[in-house]
């Protein structure tokens, strides 16, 4: 009896991790070693899930490049004379993941993005599927975290097929 109480308790605990984890926001550092520069590598959102809350961080020289973001057809066409959404050039820039959706980002130095130093991040609203009300006893509240869990894998899953 005591035995069966301990691993509901341990099958609670884990399945409150997955509930609680999409909630911690993560902060991606941008090329991770190499950073912000003409080294980044292009694979570097591979396998990567990004979602609303998550930020970037790009680090690089400030005095070799910068963080414009652009929309798609200046992204694809490297224009950096284009309409621009928005510039940080700190060299430590913070770029929160505010919303849903694609966001374009270029250095806009020299013919730096044209060389590679361009990132597309498809950003996913993890929220949508959190139930409305909290669940009130620990049974319920095992299911329910449970479900949302399975919810989170759909919506990756989903997000997935969407690329
Ligand atoms: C760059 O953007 C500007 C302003 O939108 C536009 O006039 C110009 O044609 C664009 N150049 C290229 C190569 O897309
Ligand atoms: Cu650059």
């Amino acid at each position: 009896m005591a035995s069966r109480q301990v691993l509901l308790l341990a099958t609670a605990a884990i399945a409150a991790t997955f509930l609680l984890a999409p909630a911690s926001a993560e902060v991606f550092m941008v090329g991770d070693t190499p950073g912000w520069t003409l080294k980044y590598p292009a694979t570097w959102t591979d396998g990567k899930t990004f979602v609303v809350g998550d930020s970037l961080m790009f680090m690089y020289p400030a005095d070799k490049h910068n963080v414009m973001e652009v929309g798609g057809a200046d992204f694809r066409a490297c224009n950096v004379t284009g309409n621009t959404i928005g510039t940080w050039n700190s060299g430590s820039d913070t770029v929160t993941l505010d919303k849903a959706g694609r966001r374009w980002f270029i250095c806009s130095v020299g013919p730096h993005c044209s060389m590679g130093m361009k990132l597309l991040v498809t950003v996913v609203d993890a929220t949508a599927q959190a139930p409305a009300s909290p669940p009130s006893s620990s049974a319920s509240f095992l299911s329910g975290a449970v479900s949302q869990a399975m919810a989170a894998v759909g919506a990756v899953a989903a997000a997935v097929l969407m690329l």
